[in-house]
C-alpha cells in the first residue's frame, strides 16, 4: 500500500482481510494502476472510452457478474465484489458503472429471472465481457418513479411489439443485448432486445460534464418485435427491475468508497508537500481539521460497506438497508472529494489531480440508482411505516 493509503486507515481495516479477499483486491488494484490509471484523464477529457476492449480485459479478470454462479461466473462473495468495485472506482465511477451495468444489472436480470435458454446464451459471454449488456428502466418523462413508464409491450400472436423511449442508459449503444422493461396487459415485464432488431436504436448522450468515461444513451424502441422466447419468464412487476436495482446499488457503496480514498490520498500527498507562509499545509490546523473530518468519514462509508457485505454474504440483507448504504456513503464520498478539492487550491480544478474528476462524477452516483432523495424516503419509510412517495 502507498504510504498515504496506509495512514487513512486509522481503524487498521485492511489487516482484518482474508486472504483470498486481499489477494483478488490485490489484483485488481494492480490492473486499475497498471491498465486504467494512465489513461484515465484522456478518456474523460475526450468523452471516449475504448469500453469493448476495456470489458474483454475485464472479463478476463474475472470481475463481471463475479458474484453470480455457474455460467462463466465465479460465485465470489458479495464482499469481494464490493472489494472490486472500490478499486475500480478509485480510479473513475464510469469504469465502475461499465463493470456494475454489465454484472449487477444486465447479468443479474438474466441471471434471476431468464430462463435456462436465455442464461445459456447470454451470461458466458457477458462474463468474459466479449456481450455486453446494458439495462433500460429510465425514460425521459420517468425516472425516479419508474411504476409511471409509458414504453409499452404488446401480444402480437408468439411476439411482442414494444414501443417506447428510454434515456440515460450506460452502455446503451454498445450493447448487445438491451434489458428493456415495459408495461403490459398484466403489468411490468423485462424483455431482451438484440442489437440490430429492426426499429432498435440507441444514439448516445453527449455533453456531459459528468461521469465522462462512460457511455450513456437512449434507447428508441420504434414497434420493435421480439419474440415471447425474449421476454424474462420470471420477472412479473415492478420488483422484478428493483431487484436488480438492489444488487448494483450494494456495489455502488463500496464503489464510492474507492473514489473517496483516492481523493484523499492525493491530497494527503499534496498538502505535505505544497508550502505557502513558509511551511507545509498540512502544518495548518484548519487542513488537519479538513483532513481527520474526511478520514473519519471514509473510513466510516467502508465500516459501512462491510456491514453491508457481512449481511450480503449471510442472506439476509433487506433493500433498506442497501438504501442505508447509498444515502450515507454517496453523501460522504461527494463531501470529501469537494472538501479535498478545496485543499488542492487552483491545482484541484484541473484533472491533473483527481479531486474534482471524482466529485463531478459522484454528483451522478448522487442521483442514479435511486437519488439521494429517494433514498431518504425509503429510509423515512422504514423507520416510521408511512410512505411519503406519493
Ligand atoms: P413499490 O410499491 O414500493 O414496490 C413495487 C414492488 O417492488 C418491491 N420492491 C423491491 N424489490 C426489491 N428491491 C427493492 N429495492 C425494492 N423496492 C421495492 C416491492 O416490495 C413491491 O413488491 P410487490 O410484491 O408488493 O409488488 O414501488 P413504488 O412504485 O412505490 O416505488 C418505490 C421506489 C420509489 C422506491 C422505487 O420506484 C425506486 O427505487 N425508484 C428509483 C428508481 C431508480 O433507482 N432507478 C434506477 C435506474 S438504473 C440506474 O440508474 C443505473 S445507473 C448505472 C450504474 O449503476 O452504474
Ligand atoms: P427525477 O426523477 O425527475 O428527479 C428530479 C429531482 O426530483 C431529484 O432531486 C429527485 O430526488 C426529486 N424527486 C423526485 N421524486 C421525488 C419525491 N417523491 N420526493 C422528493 N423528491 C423527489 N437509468 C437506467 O435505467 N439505466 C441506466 O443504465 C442508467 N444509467 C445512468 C447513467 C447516467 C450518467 C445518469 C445521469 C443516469 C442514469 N440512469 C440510468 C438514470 C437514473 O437512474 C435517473 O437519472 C434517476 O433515477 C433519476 O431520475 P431523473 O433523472 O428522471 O430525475
Amino acid at each position: 500500500m502507498s504510504d498515504a493509503l496506509n495512514r487513512l486507515d486509522l481503524l487498521d481495516l485492511d489487516s482484518d482481510l482474508a486472504d483470498d479477499d486481499r489477494l483478488m483486491r490485490d489484483t485488481v488494484r494492480k490492473f486499475a494502476n497498471d491498465r486504467l490509471r494512465p489513461h484515465i484523464r484522456e478518456w474523460f477529457e475526450d468523452g471516449t472510452l475504448p469500453a469493448r476492449e476495456l470489458a474483454q480485459e475485464f472479463g478476463a479478470l474475472g470481475v463481471l457478474g463475479m458474484h453470480l454462479h455457474g455460467y462463466g461466473c465465479q460465485g465470489a462473495t458479495a464482499s469481494q465484489y464490493g472489494l472490486v468495485c472500490a478499486e475500480v472506482e478509485a480510479v473513475d465511477s464510469g469504469l465502475r458503472s461499465l463493470v456494475s451495468v454489465q454484472g449487477s444489472l444486465a447479468m443479474y436480470a438474466i441471471y434471476a429471472y431468464g430462463s435456462e435458454e436465455q442464461k445459456e446464451r447470454w451470461l458466458p459471454g457477458m462474463a468474459k465481457g466479449e456481450l455486453i449488456g446494458c439495462f433500460g428502466l429510465t425514460e425521459p418523462d420517468s425516472g425516479s418513479d419508474p411504476g409511471s413508464m409509458r414504453t409499452r409491450a404488446v401480444r402480437d400472436g408468439g411476439d411482442w411489439i414494444i414501443s417506447g423511449n428510454k434515456m440515460w442508459i450506460t452502455n446503451g449503444s454498445l450493447a448487445d443485448v438491451a434489458v428493456v422493461w415495459a408495461r403490459t396487459d398484466e403489468g411490468v415485464r423485462g424483455f431482451l432486445v438484440e442489437r440490430g432488431t429492426p426499429g432498435f436504436s440507441a444514439p448516445d448522450v453527449h455533453h456531459k460534464i459528468s461521469l465522462r468515461a462512460s457511455v450513456t444513451s437512449e434507447l428508441i424502441l420504434d414497434d420493435v418485435r421480439v419474440p415471447d422466447a425474449n421476454r424474462l419468464p420470471e420477472a412479473t412487476g415492478l420488483k422484478g427491475p428493483l431487484g436488480c436495482l438492489t444488487e448494483a446499488r450494494f456495489g455502488i457503496v463500496w464503489g464510492v468508497t474507492g473514489a473517496a480514498r483516492d481523493a484523499l490520498a492525493a491530497t494527503l500527498d499534496y498538502a505535505g508537500s505544497r508550502t505557502q507562509f513558509g511551511k507545509p499545509i498540512a502544518g495548518f490546523q484548519l487542513t488537519q481539521r479538513k483532513l481527520a473530518e474526511m478520514a473519519v468519514s471514509l473510513q466510516q462509508t467502508q465500516l459501512t460497506a462491510r456491514r453491508l457485505g457481512e449481511l450480503k454474504d449471510a442472506g439476509r440483507i433487506a433493500p433498506h438497508q442497501v438504501s442505508f448504504g447509498k444515502f450515507a456513503n454517496v453523501r460522504a464520498a461527494l463531501e470529501i472529494c469537494r472538501e479535498a478539492r478545496s485543499i488542492l487550491g487552483g491545482s484541484g480544478i484541473t484533472t491533473e489531480y483527481p479531486v474534482l474528476r471524482h466529485a463531478v462524477n459522484l454528483e451522478t452516483v448522487y442521483t442514479y440508482e435511486g437519488t439521494h432523495e429517494v433514498h431518504t424516503l425509503i429510509l423515512g419509510s422504514q423507520l416510521t411505516g408511512i410512505d411519503a412517495f406519493r
